[in-house]
């Protein structure tokens, strides 16, 4: 199941405590520092899975840094971990409300930062104090309670009434295989494709009310948030397309007005179910609320490829 928020705590690794210890043979100390503790690093994956799994565990901790030891050897440095989130993910940290977004695929940040190792006694000796009887103490690793928001990236998002086609037209036009069927609510968690390094993004099928919680919801809608161009699917099985569409971008306004804003292109789906000409008298009705539309039919290769185009011109 895809989970796109998450409450975990990190913590890096304390560091080890610097050794206070004396030569067996000669005076003097002979207190070997503290190793440094583990970091924890994110990086970013295009696996948008990570997150879910990321979701079993409450808290992830890296290891201490080992502590000195006599005769001057410093204790080992503890491994630093890396922790793959998804593109998309904003981090905050629930006590500084400092925010971490993962933006782009090469994006890897330290996040919390290992303990310093203590210093041993051997590091305190002087002229004064040739004997010191002390050692530091290492220092804790950084920890953070953070809540994890996965909003995922895409540069189209495919939107609509569920049945409205909109996983055939993902699975037409990318190398996506989401389920398809004959009712709604197939699709229970967003889908991605890409086209030629584009993402699209086809997310389950809203409602009526879908912003007050009717149906799935309104929980996919963040994941348009950030796209440059949404399909608004309409199937020809719509008595009343006009009626739906401005139910669903009623819907879109109650989520977030911006949504509103976004470039927005009208698919009228499943041409091939209707005549050509209601086809054309569907589109005369629909042009009075939006002039960008687009009749797509899956059975249809050309339809197809002008989708593929727009996509592709989409910034
Ligand atoms: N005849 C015809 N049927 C289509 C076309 N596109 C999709 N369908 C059918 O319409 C039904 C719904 O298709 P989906 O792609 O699952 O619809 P969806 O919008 O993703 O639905 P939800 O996931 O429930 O929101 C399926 O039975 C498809 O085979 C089309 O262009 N022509
Ligand atoms: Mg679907």
């Amino acid at each position: 199941m895809l989970i796109t928020q998450i409450n975990i705590t990190l913590k890096a690794g304390d560091g080890g405590d610097g050794k206070a210890s004396f030569y067996k043979t000669r005076r003097g100390p002979d207190g070997g520092n503290g190793g440094r503790g583990g970091s924890i690093y994110i990086r970013a994956t295009s696996d948008i899975y990570a997150l879910s799994r990321l979701s079993k565990s409450s808290k992830i901790e890296a290891k201490s840094g080992q502590p000195g030891m006599a005769n001057k050897k410093h204790g080992r440095f503890a491994e630093d971990l890396e922790i793959k989130l998804p593109i998309g993910a904003v981090i905050r940290d629930k006590n500084s409300q400092e925010l971490f977004e993962i933006i782009s695929k090469d994006d890897r940040f330290l996040l919390c930062r290992g303990g310093e190792g203590g210093k041993g006694n051997w590091e305190f000796r002087s002229s004064t104090n040739t004997t010191p009887m002390f050692a530091e103490k290492g220092s804790d690793g950084q920890t953070r309670d953070l809540f994890i928001n996965l909003k995922l990236i895409a540069d189209c998002g495919l939107i609509g009434f569920p049945n409205a086609g909109k996983s055939s037209l993902l699975k037409e036009i990318t190398n996506a295989n989401p389920k398809i069927g004959a009712y709604p609510f197939t699709t229970l968690e967003p889908n991605l494709g890409e086209l030629q390094g584009k993402i699209i993004a086809d997310i389950p099928g809203l409602i009526r009310g879908a912003s007050k919680g009717k149906g799935l919801g309104i929980k996919f809608l963040k994941h348009i948030e950030r796209v440059s161009l949404l399909f608004h699917c309409l199937s020809c099985e719509l008595e009343n397309p006009e009626k739906s569409y401005r139910q669903i971008r009623q819907e879109l306004e109650n989520y977030n007005p911006k949504l509103l804003k976004i470039p927005e292109i009208i698919l009228l789906t499943k041409t091939d179910l209707i005549s050509k000409k209601r086809v054309k008298l569907k589109i005369k009705t629909l042009k009075s609320i939006r002039k960008a539309i687009l009749p797509i039919s899956i059975l249809d290769q050309g339809s197809l490829e002008k989708l593929k185009t727009c996509i592709l011109k989409a910034k």
